[in-house]
């Protein structure tokens, strides 16, 4: 039995949500879907108003429509509709890789900002429906860049900064962005990230892409091409200040996010304009119970898609002040994070166990130095929390008084959808608890049969459905049905297993497929191996994941080399330094096994089920190895696995 954490009565005085109300408005909204979100779905503004709500099916084609025939504009939710009231309020309090770097930007300059470069891609010639890749740093130019874009009607498309040029360039070519808009170079732990040099190597075969637009943050030396890129401040301050936003009908794209899947090239994951901001503003309010001047920090990037929904979307159509900062949680110290709790009074802190986990590690010093009396609530997201994280994450960094949301979601659900409501859910350590409004989660076995009960299965999702989900994916339905909803009939298959307890919480236990969770970031196995195999000297390679302590997950390789080359200590640093440079510092091997011979089936599929255990160190438990074509290679690699230790 896990220990049970009840509402804090100081928490209980002052939610939005008790437990009485959870069950209320959860049933209803698993019964009346169409009654329930028609009412919720005017916590925005819209243009025209909406008279259908719902109009879903998970089987045949698989199509997701909510508030279809209401028009609106994003923009115009998180900005205009604010100015009223709000001119002179801060909207992002931006706290930058230097700590004596930070400013405040009001809801008044923050719409003139979006007003501007509205005008400025107007004038470069993007229309509606057009694609625009952002890559920046975390500076306000990105939250002003996404709703720019949405305010004339182009859908982003948002590369994290880590990633190579190569990277870059499959996710511009697959939705032929016509404009980029990047920094000359990014700012991390004192570190300078060469983003234009990277635009510049990527854009060599980008035919679209007719347009950069680069912000001046660091003021490196970098290459301008004539009539292609343009300085960012030149454009702005020569466009007008003010904007009329363009209608968008609720089912217009509003952004796509490339993520990794288990197989094949990364997928533009599709949300659309109307229900996935109804989803992550309710989901912001509620979730972290969220209250007028309230001070609200996550600390992800605007390159995931924690960044999009609950740094800048979320956040802003409420009207509530959101910290976005530049650095590291390390640097210039491990107090980092606590030294910007309290210079901006945070009261709500969200972050992911990864973190938590590499701060644990320094001890509990250079938290306990720090105030943190302004904290209230504490969030976590991107992948299992290990109870151990989580009870210091409360005693140390909450002093026990703030509730943690475990909060379970993923890129293409485009808000949360299993957490806790802090006045509502007493939480048990390592349990995301249970469903946000809407959700219907299904716990299935391998054979597509529900279960009941507490157990242990797949975790699917049943309609109604919540109207954040993603649509489709870029260009490709098919791989969106075949990805999401073809393992079990009419529902949607998360990737993820699950548990469910005796009081109805899902503990999550991680993916069950091919992609792995590096320090919350998503990785496809098949990504790395693709990126492996392209070295002259691989001849084969298998990537699984393996328990990491600080990372969650770790990028174990298997390499087979082409004939005639030897494994050696500088191979394994070229290769290590290959992939960084094809995918990503986030997707560097973490250990390389040599590996003569891989597990296969007479068919010649590799038996990863094998190569986990190995990674493991689970020598015990490898299941039937009788249909490998040649079992030897098992022990060969368990040898040379011990001899590693
Ligand atoms: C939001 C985000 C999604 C995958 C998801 C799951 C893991 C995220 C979690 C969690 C356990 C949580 N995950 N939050 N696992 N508890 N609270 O992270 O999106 O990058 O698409 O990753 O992350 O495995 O399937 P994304």
């Amino acid at each position: 039995m896990s220990e049970v954490y009840p509402v804090p009565a100081e928490t209980a005085k002052n939610a939005l949500i008790d437990n009485d109300k959870y069950n209320e408005w959860y049933e209803r909204s698993v019964k009346d879907p169409d009654g329930f979100w028609g009412e919720h779905g005017k916590r925005i503004d819209w243009i025209k108003p909406f008279t259908k709500v719902k109009n879903v099916s998970y089987s045949g084609d698989v199509s997701i429509k909510w508030f279809e025939d209401g028009t609106l504009n994003v923009s115009a939710n998180c900005l205009d509709r604010h100015l009223a009231k709000r001119r002179d309020q801060t909207a992002i309090i931006w706290e930058g890789d230097d700590p004596n770097e930070s400013a405040h930007i009001t809801y008044g300059d923050l719409h003139e900002r979006v007003c501007r470069l509205a005008n400025a891609m107007t004038d470069l010639g993007v229309k509606k429906g057009d694609r625009v890749t952002i890559y920046l740093p975390m500076i306000p130019e990105a939250a002003v860049a996404m709703l720019a874009c949405a305010r004339v009607g182009a859908v982003h498309s948002i590369v994290f900064g880590g990633f190579s040029p190569d990277a870059l360039a499959g996710r511009i070519q697959d939705c032929d962005s016509s404009l980029l808009i990047t920094a000359d170079e990014g700012l991390r732990g004192g570190r300078k990230v060469p983003l234009k040099a990277n635009v510049d190597k990527a854009l060599e075969t980008c035919w679209s892409c007719k347009s950069v637009i680069v912000v001046k943050r660091t003021g490196g030396d970098i290459h301008m091409v004539t009539g292609r890129d343009h300085w960012y401040h030149d454009l702005v301050a020569k466009a007008a200040p003010t904007h009329t936003p363009v209608e968008m009908s609720a089912e217009d794209p509003l952004f796509l996010l490339y993520t990794s899947g288990s197989t094949g090239k990364p997928k533009g994951v599709v949300h659309t304009t109307g229900g996935y901001l109804v989803y992550a503003s309710m989901t912001h309010q509620y979730v972290f119970d969220y209250h007028e001047g309230d001070i609200y920090w996550c600390t992800a990037d605007v390159g995931w898609v924690t960044g999009h929904s609950y740094i800048v979307y979320g956040p802003l159509a409420n009207g509530a002040i959101t910290l976005m900062f530049e650095g590291i949680p390390n640097y210039p110290t491990v107090s980092r994070f606590w030294d910007v709790v309290d210079k901006h009074k945070v009261n709500i802190f969200y972050t992911a166990p990864t973190a938590i986990r590499s701060l644990m590690r320094e001890g509990e010093e250079p938290v306990k130095k720090t105030s943190r009396a302004s904290l209230r609530l504490l969030g976590s997201v991107g992948e299992p929390i290990n109870p151990e994280a989580w009870t210091w994450y409360h005693r140390v960094v909450g002093d026990g008084r703030c509730p943690i949301v475990d909060t379970w979601w993923q890129t293409e659900t485009g808000g949360i959808l299993i957490t806790p409501l802090p006045g509502a859910t007493a939480l048990k350590p390592g349990s995301a608890t249970r469903p946000f409004f809407g959700v219907k989660p299904v716990m299935v076995d391998a054979e597509g049969k529900t279960l009941e009960g507490a157990v242990e299965g797949n975790l699917c999702l049943a309609e109604p459905g919540w109207p954040g989900q993603m649509r489709t994916l870029w260009g490709d339905h098919e791989r969106f049905k075949q990805s999401y909803f073809a393992t079990y009939q009419g529902m949607y298959f998360t990737g993820d297993g699950a548990r469910r307890d005796e009081d109805g919480y899902y503990w999550i236990t991680g993916r069950v497929d091919d992609v792995i969770n590096v320090s919350g970031h998503r990785m496809g196995t098949a990504e790395v191996e693709s990126a492996l195999v392209a070295h002259p000297k691989v001849a084969e390679a298998a990537v699984v994941g393996y328990p990491h302590d600080i990372k969650g997950q770790g990028i174990y390789a298997y390499v087979t080399l082409v004939a005639g080359e030897e494994p050696s200590e500088d191979l394994r640093k070229e290769l290590v330094n290959w992939v960084r440079k094809e995918i990503g510092p986030i997707a560097s091997p973490d250990l390389i096994q040599w590996s003569p011979g891989l597990p296969k089936t007479r068919s010649g599929k590799i038996m990863r089920r094998i190569l986990r255990k190995i990674a493991e160190n689970d020598f015990g438990s490898l299941g039937d190895t009788s249909t490998l074509a040649d079992p030897g290679v098992v022990d060969d690699l368990i040898d040379s696995r011990m001899n590693r230790g």
